[in-house]
């Protein structure tokens, strides 16, 4: 019955991450998956995330069904995140939440809704951008198309290319934009950029989608959701999916929300009621344990010092390992620039590395990275990276 089953070649990520796994090399180094380790290459069990579970197991609470939107103080505590408590989109009830599995989740229920009420609305991703953004939305039926993005001649952006593209676009298309971290370049629009993209998109009725999974990576929590808030502010509609997978570094949880900021109150009404139907008919409802951990983390404020106090310290540890680099590979090979590494931010550099040059560093060295060439900066520490480097080096 099933013999006519296209083979699944696994996906571009979650097999590099499964074939480490099994490398029995004892100086492999995990490049690959967007994970952050810590200095003694572990996932980190955060304080404030461990003491928020130990509160909720001590209260031996029951486990219902959330409802399909949702846990309320969750959904409320990351409204409030995102776009700062006192934000006039917030007041005037024009943003719908949702709790969603994963920021995951919640780009494949928008992707869902899209394709239910917008049907004709194609979908423009950066050039490049996280494999499985294509996917979940060709999944659902929308075609989707890319803009100008990564400069590889510079290891920046081309921002008057994309300006230019995005400029041609019919109206209500759904652009989608990464508000820090850029997955896979490390390239992000600059405050500056942002205030001319957004003009633009408002004149040209497009439809942003913001994808939000490294919050407080790139230059802080607030920083972070810059974007967001500045969009808010223009009074365009909007989409965000935003991750806590990363930020409090709890990947399994499935922790995520999706919200959609809508014209007013009445139209944000209409919207939650079709998510909800959205929702209802994919996972009916998010995971409580996800909910709990996120809204206590975010509103009780001795935990929400010592998560804010972690992701500045996992930032900060992130740019030490990007300079460790940089100095090594200078010094080795002086007649190269290297300084895309200073210059990129957040878990991710693209490192121009050719699928060749990728294969060789995993190979010869145990270095694994994604075959695009882009490599998790996050994988790296002080035990491993001069090694990397070292490796590195050699394969360019
Ligand atoms: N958006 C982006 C840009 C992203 O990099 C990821 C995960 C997600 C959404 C999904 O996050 P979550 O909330 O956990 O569903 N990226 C890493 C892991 C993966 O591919 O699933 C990665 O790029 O390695």
């Amino acid at each position: 019955m099933f013999a006519h089953l296209d083979p699944y070649a696994g996906d571009p990520i979650l097999s590099l991450n499964d074939a480490f796994q099994k490398d029995p090399r004892k100086d492999k180094v995990n490049l690959s998956i967007g994970i952050y380790f810590d200095d003694a290459g572990r996932i980190p069990s955060l304080d404030a995330v461990s003491r928020a579970e130990a509160a909720m197991l001590a209260e031996a609470r029951p486990k219902p069904y959330l409802p399909i939107e949702g846990s309320p103080a969750m959904r409320q505590a990351v409204q409030q995140l995102l776009f700062g408590a006192d934000h006039e989109a917030l007041a005037s009830g024009r943003v719908v939440t949702l709790q969603t599995v994963g920021s995951s989740g919640g780009l494949k229920v928008a992707a869902d809704f899209m394709h239910r009420w917008l049907p004709r609305s194609a979908v423009w991703v950066s050039d490049p951008t996280w494999d499985n953004h294509r996917a979940m939305f060709e999944g659902a039926g929308l075609a989707v198309h890319a803009y100008p993005y990564y400069d590889a001649a510079t290891g920046g952006l081309k921002f008057d290319a994309m300006l230019q593209s995005l400029q041609a676009l019919p109206a209500k298309s759904l652009v989608l934009l990464h508000a820090c971290c850029h997955n896979p370049t490390g390239v992000d629009l600059s405050p500056a950029q942002w205030e001319t993209l957004i003009p633009l998109i408002k004149a040209r009725e497009l439809l942003p989608f913001i994808d939000l999974a490294y919050q407080g990576y790139g230059d802080g929590i607030e920083e972070d959701a810059f974007a967001i808030r500045a969009l808010a502010r223009s009074g365009v509609r909007f989409w965000v999916a935003n991750s806590f997978s990363k930020s409090m570094s709890v990947y399994g949880e499935r922790a995520g929300a999706l919200s959609l900021v809508c014209a007013d109150r009445e139209e944000a009404a209409l919207v939650m009621g079709q998510l909800q139907a959205t929702v209802r008919r994919n996972y009916s409802s998010p995971p409580i344990h996800a909910a709990g951990i996120v809204s206590l983390v975010l509103t009780d404020p001795t935990l929400n010092a010592s998560w804010r106090a972690d992701v500045d310290a996992m930032r900060q540890r992130i740019q030490a390992m990007r300079h460790s680099l940089h100095t090594v590979l200078a010094a080795k090979r002086p007649e190269r620039q290297f300084d895309y590494f200073l210059t990129q931010r957040g878990m991710f550099s693209y490192t121009g590395l050719s699928p060749a040059q990728v294969d060789r560093l995993r190979d010869e060295f145990g270095v694994y990275l994604v075959r695009s060439g882009r490599m998790c900066v996050a994988g790296l520490n002080t035990g491993n990276v001069e090694r990397t480097a070292a490796a590195l080096a050699s394969v360019i």
